[in-house]
């Protein structure tokens, strides 16, 4: 099985590749990645040399570079985790959002169509189906639930979604969407809720909480989206979308609470500043669907993999060191000086 993994330099394509090279001896995972500032090589070091691993450099939006690889690599699956993925910077700046995200899937799939594939799917997010209000814990996301989105990258993502679902339609494309809830976990950008408050408390920072930080996300240990997908890929039905949730919901400042008591930090470093434009209040996963039909479950406790997951972020400083203190520090300080 030749299986290209898009966006495999990142924070849950990496983790996907570390997986399947693991469980699959026998797959030759080929990895393309642009390197934006989210794409890490030295990531990837660890499999560089496993002669089951390829790395190619290119833009899933250069037409040319994606045919190029689908002629080399005949590719059985293509698995799309490439994208621009974080919500503040969509807010900052849409247009990359748009090009990666939209034009970049419609790229990927032109080139399945022409070579054939046996899978396409698409790594989308719970954050199409919008937020939920916070006094009706009774509600959850279902794949029914309309796309209703907040954000440019939340959008982008939908449309990228509602393209998988027209190819699969129009042109008889095999493709499956996973629309997953927030992942947590090694390699997580430090631009991201945990690894940012991991980061800050460990250098006695202030921990920036958007509003009252009453918010709730619905928290995915990445080991079991990357179950989760691997699952899809190999035996879930052609044409359907599957969410993937942990039922694992909590408010923001119970996460930077939980940090700083991990750290042994004080509370006292939690600064409330400006809320995110158009923030979305709750998210909350219903994946039954996985259950029954695939038998997924999510394995990992929270409480577990929060602990795994700041032991990570100390025995591996310099991995998020060598990023903070790169073009990211001027991104920060954009961010951040101005609320
Ligand atoms: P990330 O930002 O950590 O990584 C994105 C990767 O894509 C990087 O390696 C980057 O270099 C690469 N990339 C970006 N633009 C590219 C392009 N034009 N061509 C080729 N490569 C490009 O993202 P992540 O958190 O690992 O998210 C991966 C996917 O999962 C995304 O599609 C995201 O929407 C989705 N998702 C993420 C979460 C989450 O909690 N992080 C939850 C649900 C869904
Ligand atoms: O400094 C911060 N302070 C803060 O209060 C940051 C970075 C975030 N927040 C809040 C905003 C959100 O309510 O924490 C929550 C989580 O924020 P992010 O880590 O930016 O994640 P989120 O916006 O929920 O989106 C994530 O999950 C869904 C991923 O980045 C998306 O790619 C994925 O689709």
């Amino acid at each position: 099985m030749n299986i290209i993994v898009t966006g495999g330099a990142g924070f849950i394509g990496s983790n996907f590749v570390f997986h399947m090279l693991k469980k699959y001896p026998d797959y030759r995972i080929i990895c393309l990645d642009k390197l934006t500032y989210a794409g890490n090589l030295s990531t990837l070091a660890p499999v560089m040399d496993n002669p089951n691993f390829r790395f190619v450099k290119a833009d899933i939006c250069d037409r040319e570079a994606v045919d190029k690889l689908f002629e080399e690599e005949h590719p059985d699956i293509v698995v799309n985790f490439a994208a621009e993925s974080h919500v503040d910077r969509s807010i900052e700046d849409p247009g990359i959002f748009l090009q990666t995200n939209i034009i970049g899937t419609s790229v990927l799939m032109d080139a399945c169509r022409k070579y054939g594939i046996q899978r396409y799917h698409q790594v989308s997010t719970d954050e199409v189906y919008g937020d939920l209000p916070l006094d009706r814990p009774d509600l959850f996301f279902t794949e029914e639930t309309p796309i209703h989105t907040s954000s440019p990258y939340s959008s982008s993502k939908a449309a990228a979604d509602l393209l998988v679902l027209a190819y699969h339609r129009t042109y008889g494309l095999p493709v499956t969407i996973s629309r997953c809830s927030n992942n947590y976990g090694p390699y997580h950008f430090p631009e991201k809720l945990i690894p940012l408050m991991i980061a800050n408390a460990l250098a006695d920072k202030p921990l920036p909480v958007y509003g009252e930080g009453l918010n709730v996300r619905d928290w995915l240990y990445v080991e079991d989206h990357c179950k989760a997908i691997d699952l899809i890929i190999h035996n879930g039905r052609v044409g359907e979308v599957y969410n993937v949730g942990g039922h694992n919901e909590k408010q923001n400042i119970e996460i930077v609470k939980i940090i700083c008591k991990e750290l042994g930090k004080p509370e006292s470093l939690i600064t409330h500043v400006g809320d995110r434009k158009g923030h979305d209040m709750r998210y909350a996963i219903d994946p039954t669907k996985i259950h029954n039909e695939l038998g997924w479950l999510p394995e990992t406790k929270f409480e577990d993999g929060i602990k795994k997951t700041i032991q990570w972020y100390l025995d591996n400083r310099e991995w998020w060191e060598t990023i903070i203190s790169g073009e990211y520090q001027n991104y920060y300080e954009k961010m951040y000086g101005n609320r």
